[in-house]
This record gives structure tokens, sequence and C-alpha cells, in this order.
């Protein structure tokens, strides 16, 4: 098949996944054709399948907010005309699947017929979707796409909550391709982050308000008074200086380290113990999936779909949101026993592995086949 596919090519969530699947379609022979504004960020490396289309936004001085979404979508049609495109799929909705419809509107002008798959990945439906300024437009190209897919049973649960949805959504959760994500022999790492054999904690995130970071530092500080341990914070946004504030504040700082964006996480979380994933809201959570692929156990709030990827008492433990208490409590009972924190490892690795990317494509190729069947019948 010869796809397009639309992300946002940052290191967020949906970028990446979005950028992992155009990758593995790519080493099955589909042909994939990125149309983002810049280079997805894991997307570093030549493939004869893979292919990528700038979308530049002039910038004319009447514009106080270039007109992203018509730039997006000229672009799409100008690949699906010259690339000979069979689908679209655009991960995160906004505004990713209005310029999709309005792509496959222009095209039918030209006498081409285009379907497209829109993948609600999170914060497109539960915090930014659902908001009254976008709510029509994102409830209008939701119900005017030609496939839906949601990454948890819950994320597809939210969406027929808040918006009039008619169309079917298909529930594809997210992968991990082991390959890449597994434990790697990082001990000069590990020596030079935790010297006396501290316990090793990560978290990983864009640092926004709904991944409650301040939450990661309380709880750290917390298992610190009982458990000698190492905190690493990776990634970046706008709730970091508040976290650095915070671990002052605790007296935390000097276990504590701030690693900024990093593009082999895979290696620093090959050196943890446990993984922290406090969030307000996680449509999935593949940021705790890629850790239990590393063989790193969770410590997660029970929100959103992240109890269908981590499982209480066995992968790890989740509790209620802000309960900062009991996260802890339970780091320290996996952290105090070395069977029992082994145990964990392995049960989180066996968990992840059900994620494998193997299991995963195929039900997006499946999937990409009975929507382009389908609208062929409607066309
Ligand atoms: O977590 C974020 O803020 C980034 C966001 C994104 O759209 O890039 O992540 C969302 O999509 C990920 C991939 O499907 C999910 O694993 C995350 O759980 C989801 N984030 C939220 O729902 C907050």
């Amino acid at each position: 098949m010869k796809i397009g596919i639309v992300c946002y090519p940052t290191f967020g969530g949906s970028g990446v996944v979005a950028t992992e699947l155009g990758k593995a379609l790519a080493d099955k022979g589909h042909q994939v054709h990125f149309i983002t504004y810049n280079q997805p960020a894991r997307l570093d490396f030549f493939s004869e399948n893979l292919f990528y289309h700038e979308v530049a936004v002039s910038k004319y001085p009447l514009f106080d907010y270039a007109p992203y979404e018509i730039a997006l979508a000229s672009k799409m049609v100008d690949v699906v005309r010259f690339e000979n495109l069979d689908l679209l799929h655009v991960h995160y909705a906004i505004p990713h699947a209005s310029a999709a419809y309005m792509a496959q509107q222009i095209l039918k002008t030209y006498g081409v017929h285009i379907p497209f798959v829109t993948t609600l990945h999170g914060t497109d439906i539960t915090l930014v979707g659902k908001d009254r300024t976008y709510k029509p437009v994102v409830t209008f190209s939701i119900n005017k796409s030609d496939g839906v897919t949601a990454v948890s049973a819950h994320l597809k649960a939210d969406t027929l909550k808040f918006f009039d949805v008619e169309n079917e959504i298909r529930v594809i959760p997210n992968f991990i391709d082991l390959k890449r994500f597994s434990k790697k022999a990082k001990d000069h790492f590990k020596k030079a982050i935790a010297p006396f054999e501290e316990k090793i904690l990560v978290h990983t995130s864009n640092f926004r308000k709904v991944k409650r970071t301040e939450d990661v530092i309380k709880l750290f500080a917390i298992v610190n008074k009982q458990i000698s341990a190492k905190l690493l914070m990776v990634g970046d946004g706008p709730e970091r200086s508040m976290c650095e504030e915070l671990c002052r504040d605790l007296g935390v700082t000097e276990n504590v380290r701030f690693l900024g964006k990093q593009e082999a996480v895979e290696e620093i979380l090959s050196v943890a113990d446990l993984f922290l994933m406090p969030s307000e809201s996680e449509s999935f959570g593949l940021a705790a999936l890629e850790a239990m692929a590393c063989k790193v156990p969770v410590i997660s709030s029970n929100t959103g779909g992240i109890p269908e990827l981590n499982v209480d008492g066995l992968t790890g433990f989740m509790t209620n949101v802000g309960d900062v208490q009991a996260m802890a409590e339970k780091a320290i009972y996996i952290l105090q026993d070395e069977d029992r924190l082994k145990e964990f490892k392995e049960n989180a690795l066996t968990r992840a592995k059900e994620f494998d990317l193997s299991l995963i494509l195929p039900l997006y190729e499946n999937y990409y086949r009975e929507v382009i069947e389908r609208s062929k019948i409607s066309a």
C-alpha cells in the first residue's frame, strides 16, 4: 500500500507512535509518505520506502496566526495526487483530521478518491478536543473520517462520552518495538548515576501540567527517606523549573538529576528500577510501556487507559491521582526486597511483550485494507 502519515513531528507520544508505525510499515514493504512541518524526531535514517514531505507555512504580515491547516491540506492534495497514495492516516485529531477532510474534498474535484483514517491519541479528545473552541470541528471530522481508531478502550469511551460520534471506533493499542526497547548492559552509566548502588527511579514526559511532575518529586522525597535512591527526570516542558524548585524545598536536589530531552531513552531505562507516571490523565501511557519493555515496573495513577497496560500488583502498582503517599509506599514495597523487585521486573517485560510491534502492526494493516475496500464501495 502507499500510505500518507500526518503527525506532530515532535517527541510527543502521538508523533512517536506515528513515526514508529510508518517505519514498521516501510520495513514490511509498504511505501510511506510522512507529511509534517518538520522531519519527525525518530525518522533520522534512510529507507527506500520512506519519504518526507515538508509542510511549509508562508508567513504573510497580515497573519497573526499562520493558516497551518490550509498549508497542510494543500500539501496532502499535492502528495496524494503525485504519489498516488491509497490512504491517509492522520494522528491526533486537531487539526489533522479536518485538514484531511478538506484535502479529500478538494481531491474529489480532480476525480481522486482517498480515504483517511484518524487515530485519536488522548489530549486531542480529553483536553483540547472537548474544549468548545474546537469541539464542533473535532466532532465533524471524526464523523467524516473513513476510519477512526483510539489507542485504548478508555479513550474510545471518553470519545463517545464527550462527542456525538456516529462512526465506529476501533481500538488499536499502542505498541513497542522490543528490538529497540530492551534492557541493555549500561553498567558504566549505572555506576556514574548510582555509585553506591542506590535504586534508580525514572520519570519521562513533556513536563506539562497533566503529567503531575510535582507528584513525582513529592513521592520520591518520601521514598528517599527510607531507601537510598536517585531520581532521573527525563524530558522538558513548562513544569520543569517548578520541579527544580520543589527539589530544593524538599531537600532532595542532590539525588535528583534533570536530563532534559534525550534521544536514547532506552539506555536510561536500562539502568532504572522503577518508573513513575502519576498523570492526571493518560489515554494509554506509552512512556510506561517503553519502561516495561526495558524491565522496569511502573508506579502510576489509575487514570484513563493506564489500567489497560499496568497490572496492579504484578507489573507495578496503581493508586488514585494525587495520592503521593500511597504511591511512595508501593514504591518502597517493591524496592525494599530484591527478590520482589526482580519478580516485578520480569512481569513488566512479560506484559510489554503483549504489545509487541509484530502483534499490533497487522491490526493497522488489516484496518487499512478494510477502510480502502469499504470506501471503494461507497465511492
Ligand atoms: O502525553 C502527552 O502529553 C503527549 C500526547 C501526544 O499526543 O503526543 O500523548 C498522548 O498520546 C500517547 C500516544 O498515543 C499516549 O500514550 C499518551 O497517553 C497520550 N497522553 C495523554 O493522554 C495525556
